[in-house]
């Protein structure tokens, strides 16, 4: 195409004038889809403002830097930058200028991004971070102007060839250390933009083959980089949170950190759990054989829940599609788990979603995210009401009643052996008797409350 980067950046001047306005709150009676059916930043759930609760974020790769090609084809998407001949530079300035519009007509408060996304590699490293340290500039500006903040910020350690045989996992040490580097570079450039999170995905940190793998070696090469990372974080005193985002595989047959479990592991066996909490993504834990609600609740329980990436898998297929989000029931699951531990401290959630490779008008970027987000505060009002009727909550702690108290306490303190609960056993002092887990029951108070979110908001709690 050879485009300039003159005429590229005119022809972004107003890349979404197809959205001329700002997305307002339209309400469920609102025919104008480019409208919030439920979203309400303002709104009150819990005495909290739906924003505040959501913390929601655009993501700069899946929406900007992706062409929509897939393994048979090549891009579909309307992306000049995105055009082979345009100059690196020129291209990666249009691109935020048409982000940091996309984020400010969505009227979301957050975006995230890796360092490839915004920044060219250049031929040396030093050009390379040359590259990211005016493009850092550039958001700044355009964090000033439009408010946007940033929720976290990542590098990129699986696309460039060096990183075919993983990034810290890597035989040659010389390829940790780039790693290493850049991960430096976009710590620190998270830190200048007041980011509130750094993200680590081990996409390559894994394996294609057993037979070339020495496991015990990548564990403590993978153990070592992350412990670098928290070191360098309180080196510059960077306040926001690190987070490691579990994926069972895809690029690679296996990663190491699979789940929630799995990198709760990693961090305990190696001293890390106080330095690292999850990013969980939920067509991850599709993947990984478990439902979105069991690594929320995994985490939650393990004292390691960070933030969250939002969108869904396919369950007929085994990769990682990242469509918008669109199941309130799934969604409330999860968050009920987010607000009954107290909700996100420096998370949110970002929509690492992408559009299907047909969707290839400008605004469908739009309606991919309003669904998403209505999605997200429909399924918040449904966790709301859930924690308000509060029957599920009681339940819960009633049939675990007997371990504060009595028999279940001593067991806990360790006051009674084996030898000693088997005496009070024999001796006919205890008779267990089953008891119903109330599945059904529970279940229907979870759709109860989908039913009941469907009303319209009281008067005095709805906002602008
Ligand atoms: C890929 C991951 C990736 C991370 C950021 O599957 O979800 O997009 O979120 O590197
Ligand atoms: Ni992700
Ligand atoms: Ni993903």
């Amino acid at each position: 195409m050879g485009l300039k980067g003159v005429e590229v950046s005119r022809v972004v001047d107003q890349f979404f004038s197809d959205v001329p306005e700002p997305i307002a709150f339209g309400g469920l009676e609102s025919s104008d889809p480019l409208s919030f059916k439920v979203y309400q930043p303002d709104r009150l759930v819990l005495g909290k403002r739906m924003e505040d609760h959501l913390r929601i974020a655009v993501c700069l790769w899946h929406s900007f830097n992706w062409p929509g090609s897939d393994v048979f084809g090549t891009g579909t998407f309307d992306r000049p930058w995105l055009a082979s001949g345009v100059e690196p530079m020129a291209a990666a300035r249009t691109k935020l200028d048409a982000a940091f519009e996309f984020i400010a007509k969505l009227g979301v408060p957050y975006f995230c991004f890796h360092d490839r996304d915004v920044a060219p590699e250049g031929r040396t490293f030093a050009e390379t971070r040359a590259n990211l340290e005016s493009v850092v500039g550039q958001i700044e500006a355009h964090m000033a102007r439009t408010g946007a903040k940033l929720l976290w910020g990542t590098a990129n350690l699986f696309s460039h060839p060096r990183y075919a045989a993983g990034a810290a996992t890597n035989p040659d040490p010389a390829v940790f250390a780039y790693a290493a580097a850049q991960v430096k570079l976009m710590l620190d450039a998270t830190q200048r933009l007041g980011g509130q999170n750094y993200t680590l995905w081990g996409g390559r940190e894994g394996y294609e083959t057993l037979l070339n793998t020495d496991l015990s070696r990548e564990e403590a090469q993978f153990a070592r980089f992350l412990t670098l990372v928290a070191e360098h974080k309180h080196k510059i005193g960077f306040r926001g949170t690190l987070l490691i985002e579990p994926k069972p595989q895809e690029p690679t047959k296996h990663q190491y950190d699979y789940d929630c479990a799995a990198v709760h592991g990693f961090l305990v066996r190696h001293g890390l759990e106080g330095e690292y909490r999850v990013n969980i993504e939920a067509n991850h834990a599709t993947l990984a054989g478990h439902s979105f609600h069991h690594e929320v609740a995994y985490a939650v329980a393990n004292g390691i829940f960070g933030s969250i990436d939002a969108n869904r898998g396919d369950y007929q297929n085994g990769w990682d599609t990242d469509q918008f989000p669109n199941s309130v029931d799934e969604l409330a699951l999860a968050l009920y788990e987010i607000v009954r531990a107290g909700g996100f401290t420096t998370g949110g959630f970002n929509f690492d979603a992408k559009l299907r490779r047909q969707s290839l008008a400008r605004a469908d970027l739009f309606h991919g995210h309003i669904g998403g987000i209505d999605t997200l505060a429909r399924a918040l009002l449904v966790a709301a009401g859930m924690i308000e009727q509060g029957a599920i909550e009681r339940f819960r702690e009633q049939r675990y009643a007997g371990w504060s108290e009595g028999l279940g306490a001593s067991i806990l303190a360790g006051d009674v052996s084996l030898e000693g609960l088997e005496a009070l056993v024999g001796d006919g002092g205890i008779e267990p008797r089953p008891v119903s887990g109330r599945q059904e029951l529970l279940e229907n108070l979870v759709n109860q409350a989908i039913w009941a979110a469907d009303r319209p908001a009281p008067k005095q709690n709805s906002g602008g």
